[in-house]
Parts: structure tokens; C-alpha cells; sequence
């Protein structure tokens, strides 16, 4: 008998699910734990949503959907103790949700109630826990395999927005209509009444939602940090001690900076982290001294050689090496048994941790550019429309999304370089780590590689489009650009509906196509947006450049 089943992301063993043990070292202990957090979910959300009908909201439990989501986002909790408290909570708002129902309403509801949100008691033991968790799989969504796929692909989807939405919360925004729209979702998994057909349209819809959930936190950082600029980050070293800050929430870094202010400690950014850089409201800290690493599939052997603290605000964290486990801490929804985790905004273990370490050598290198979101690039936008009109420009290709271990991720790489030099790279995510140190040049002063930023920030990406089709009277299809998408984990598939809802065609998606979509699924996709799975960098680049 399988141990776990969890098939979530691009990592999911054998292209069809991890069974053993996660591939990204997720213990079936863990597996089961975070099933059973997804169908107690799916009981708040049934409460949650009825009651939403009658005109009641809570703000507790609208929170703790989104941080239990993001709980079970790949590469985030790794600690069974963490996940287990995440479990008793989600059963103590499905209670709150289901009261706040009954007064709403005047009294019980008199329908049928799923299982799942029927009154069941979690166990007191987390064996017991577990044990109930296993009968609670993915598998078990629906019996008919299709719907069963769909299911998972909004669940992925509401899992990738819940993060997004836990980023704006944590900068104080909230929208009640994309909680009420995961409510709405996860309690349509409990409708036996709802076909494929019903879920095809509430992925599309999860897409738009998160376009707002995306734009919400855009709204935030702005406000916050205000426009990114095209800033320069160098991926050398200052001499002395340091913290390496990886993950995507900037309020986070925002306070350890002000706690490191004037302490002789440098702060740098690992992965994700590196737009931050491009924020007037964060690149003032002269302490904030650039980005160190690459993608997050190399840090077991970076942390290694940093000679400071490291701190993971969001995904993703690997198994720490035992070279820099006592001077490793996480932050938010990451956890790892045995790494200490920092609960609240208090840095100063982290900072003294840094300050034990050796620090660093003086190290010069070269800078990298991030910052060239929509405000910055459509500030531009007379030059870009002016060089596309005079054929100096002839196609911007967005290669955005995530990276990760597979080999055949080096697609990304050779695409990059063997663009021709009469092209623009829009990137975000941490895919541009294949690419960001390559030297492409410029066009007329526009440079051929843009950083727009975070995943995100894919809300920045289609402004810019959105403008451009503008410019040229035309729809985002008709534009020339290509659209070569790689993904990983539940926020590149809740983006990646976002460009569906927009109904943008014909993108490229690498490097293997999800093991949670089925066949027919597919199918469904490639009728209706002509999605395909990236082939030979040559063939792939030829088709778009309409050669
Ligand atoms: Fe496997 Fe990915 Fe699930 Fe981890 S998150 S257990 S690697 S499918
Ligand atoms: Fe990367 Fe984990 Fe997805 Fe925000 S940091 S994109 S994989």
C-alpha cells in the first residue's frame, strides 16, 4: 500500500505522484496531515460560504483559510507538530463557521451536510491524526477521474492565490470577494451535484480572482514601497556579517531591516526575494547590498559557503544541511522540524546568529538588473511602441515562472541565449535564475532582459501587455509575443489559470506537463487555448518567431 499520495507539483515522482516520501522530502506523516487540513478546509468553506450567502463574514476564519492553503503549498511546512495545530484550528473555525451560519440564518440548516463538514472530532494523538488523514487523499476527490483532475487543479489554484492573498493580508489588505471566492471553491468540491463542466468554469473564475488577488497585493507594495525602478543589484559581497533573506514576503525583510539598521549587518536577497531591490521604500536601506545565490534547488550547496543567519519568510525550503541548520531560521507559514522558527517581528536571534557568524571577505562582482515593472516599463512605452513600429524590436517573449531541479530545465537557458538579438525577455519568478546573469544587451536603451519581478508580479506582466495591445489596437493574441511558461509548484498553476481567463492562446509550458491533469483534460485545454508542453528550444523558437 502506498505510504502518501500527493502529486502536486512539477516534482511529483515518476511523473505521476510521490508515494514513498515527497521528492521535496515531505514525510507521509506530513502528507496525511496536510490531506486532512484540505478536507477540514473544505468543511469551513461549506459554513463559510452559506454563511456569506446570509450577508455573515468572519475575519478569523476567512484568515486561517488562507494560511491553512498556503500551509499546504509545496516546500512550505515541513514540521508534523506545526501542521497537526493547523488541523485542530481548521476544526475549531469549521465550528465557528457552521454558528456563525445557524445565527445567521435563525436556526440549523435543514439540507443534507457533507462529510466533511459534518462534526467530526480530530483525534487527540497525532497517529490518530494521521491515520484519519490517509482516508482523505487526493485520490479520494471524485470518482470520476476527470473531475477528480479539475478538482485538484482548483484546489492548487485557491492554494497559490491563498498565498498571494496571505501577502496582502500581512500588508493590511483584504478583499472579502477572493475569500469568498476560495469559499465558494472548496465547498464546490462537496456538491455532488456539480459536473466537469461546473469546475472547468470555477478554475477560470479562480483565474480571474487571483488577477484581483495578484493586483491587491501589487496595490500593497506600491503603497507600501511605492514603483519599482530598474535598479542594479550586484551578486557580489560586502565585507561583514550578513543575513540572507529568501522567500516572497517584503514586509518581512521591510522589519529586519529597520531591526539591522546601524548593527554592522548586511542583508541580502536569495531568490524571489530579489525584486525587492527595485522598491524606493527598501533600496534606501544602504545595508539592503544585493542578491546572493541562484534558484532555490541549489541552496542545500549555497548556504553552505554564506557566512551568516538565513531566513525563509515563504516557500521554498529544502532539507538543511547540517553546514548551516543552527544558523537557519524561518519565518510565517515555513517550517521545518528542528529549525528555529521566528514567531512574530522580533529578528534579534536571527541578527545574533549573523553576528556569530564569520561574515563576509570583501567579493566585487558584477549587478543584474531587476525593477521593470508596468510602471517602469510603460514609462518607457513611446520608445518600446516607436522600436516595435520600426521593426527593432520584433518579438517580446515572456519566459516567467518557476525553476526547479530537472534537467530539462535548461530549455529556459538556450532559449534565452539563442533569442535573436531583435527581441525583449520579459521575466519573473525564480525561472529567471536559468538566465538573469547572461549578458543580452539593449535595443535603442531598452534592455533585451526585463525583470519584471515576482511570480506575482505576473499581474505587472499583463498590464504591460494589456498596454501594448492598447497601443496597437489589438487583443493580447495578436500581439507579437510568446508566452514560454515554466512551473513547479500551486502559484505558477494559479497564474497560469489567471492567462487562461484572459484568454491568451498558445503558450508553451515546461518542463513536464502537471501528473494532476488527465488526459482528456489536456486535451480540453490544448482545443480550447492551444497550450502545449515545450519541445526542441530550435523547433519551439521557430514556430514563434514565424519563421
Ligand atoms: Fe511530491 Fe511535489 Fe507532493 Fe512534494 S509537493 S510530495 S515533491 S508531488
Ligand atoms: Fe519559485 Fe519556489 Fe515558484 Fe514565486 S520560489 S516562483 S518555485
Amino acid at each position: 500500500m502506498e505510504e502518501m499520495f500527493c502529486f502536486q507539483c512539477e516534482q511529483a515522482a515518476g511523473g505521476t505522484g510521490c508515494t514513498k516520501i515527497g521528492v521535496c522530502g515531505k514525510q507521509p506523516d506530513v502528507a496525511a496531515l496536510q490531506d486532512l487540513i484540505v478536507f477540514g478546509l473544505k468543511g469551513v468553506a461549506f459554513w463559510a460560504h452559506k454563511a456569506r450567502e446570509k450577508g455573515a463574514i468572519d475575519r478569523d476564519i476567512d484568515v486561517h483559510m488562507i494560511e491553512a492553503l498556503f500551509t499546504t503549498v509545496t516546500n512550505v511546512d515541513f514540521d508534523p507538530a506545526s501542521c497537526a495545530k493547523v488541523a485542530q484550528k481548521t476544526v475549531q473555525m469549521r465550528d465557528k463557521a457552521r454558528a456563525l451560519f445557524e445565527k445567521a440564518n435563525g436556526g440549523p440548516f435543514k439540507g443534507d451536510v457533507p462529510a466533511a463538514a459534518g462534526d467530526w472530532k480530530l483525534p487527540a494523538g497525532q497517529a490518530e491524526m494521521v491515520a484519519l488523514g490517509r482516508k482523505h487523499g487526493v485520490k479520494a476527490f471524485h470518482s470520476d477521474p476527470d473531475v477528480n483532475s479539475v478538482q485538484n487543479i482548483l484546489l492548487y489554484g485557491c492554494k497559490g492565490m491563498a498565498a498571494y492573498a496571505d501577502h496582502a493580508h500581512i500588508l493590511g489588505k483584504d478583499d472579502p470577494k477572493i475569500y469568498g471566492f476560495i469559499h465558494k471553491a472548496l465547498a464546490s468540491m462537496l456538491d455532488a451535484k456539480l459536473g466537469l463542466m461546473d469546475f472547468v468554469g470555477l478554475c477560470m473564475e479562480c483565474g480571474k480572482t487571483n488577477i484581483d488577488c495578484m493586483g491587491l497585493l501589487n496595490k500593497a507594495h506600491i503603497e507600501k514601497y511605492q514603483a519599482p525602478t530598474p535598479t542594479p543589484v550586484s551578486i557580489g559581497a560586502k565585507a561583514g556579517k550578513a543575513i540572507l533573506v529568501s522567500g516572497h514576503d517584503l514586509k518581512m525583510l521591510e522589519e529586519l531591516l529597520k531591526q539591522t539598521e546601524g548593527k554592522g549587518v548586511n542583508v541580502y536577497t536569495h531568490v524571489e526575494m530579489l525584486p525587492a531591490h527595485g522598491y524606493p521604500g527598501l533600496k534606501k536601506y544602504k545595508h539592503l547590498v544585493g542578491n546572493f545565490g541562484s534558484a532555490w534547488q541549489n541552496q542545500h550547496k549555497e548556504f553552505a559557503d554564506f557566512p551568516g543567519a538565513i531566513i525563509f519568510n515563504t516557500n521554498c525550503i529544502q532539507r538543511p544541511g547540517d553546514q548551516y541548520k543552527d544558523r537557519l531560521f524561518t519565518w510565517g507559514r515555513v517550517q521545518w522540524p528542528g529549525v528555529k522558527h521566528i514567531d512574530g517581528w522580533d529578528f534579534s536571534e536571527v541578527i545574533a546568529a549573523a553576528q556569530k557568524a564569520e561574515g563576509f571577505k570583501e567579493m566585487p562582482a558584477k549587478n543584474i538588473l531587476t525593477g521593470c515593472g508596468h510602471d517602469a516599463v510603460l514609462g518607457l512605452a513611446d520608445k518600446v511602441i516607436a522600436a516595435v513600429k520600426s521593426g527593432a524590436i520584433k518579438r517580446f517573449f515572456v519566459i516567467g515562472g518557476c525553476d526547479g531541479a530537472k534537467p530539462g530545465r535548461n530549455y529556459y537557458t538556450q532559449f534565452a541565449e539563442k533569442l535573436p538579438k531583435d527581441t525583449v525577455i520579459l521575466t519573473l519568478a525564480c525561472g529567471k535564475y536559468r538566465f538573469n546573469k547572461l549578458d543580452l544587451g539593449d535595443i535603442g536603451g531598452i534592455p533585451r532582459l526585463l525583470d519584471v519581478g515576482q511570480c506575482n508580479d505576473a499581474y505587472s506582466a499583463v498590464q504591460i501587455a494589456l498596454a501594448l495591445a492598447g497601443a496597437f489596437n489589438c487583443g493580447v493574441n495578436d500581439l507579437p509575443l510568446s508566452i514560454v511558461l515554466s512551473w513547479y509548484e500551486q502559484k505558477a498553476v494559479v497564474v497560469l489559470l489567471s492567462l487562461l481567463s484572459l484568454d491568451i492562446k498558445n503558450m508553451k509550458l515546461g518542463p513536464t506537463l502537471p501528473a494532476f491533469v488527465t488526459p482528456n483534460v489536456l486535451n480540453f485545454l490544448v482545443e480550447n487555448f492551444n497550450i502545449g508542453p515545450i519541445g526542441s528550444v530550435e523547433e519551439d523558437m521557430k514556430q514563434m518567431l514565424g519563421a
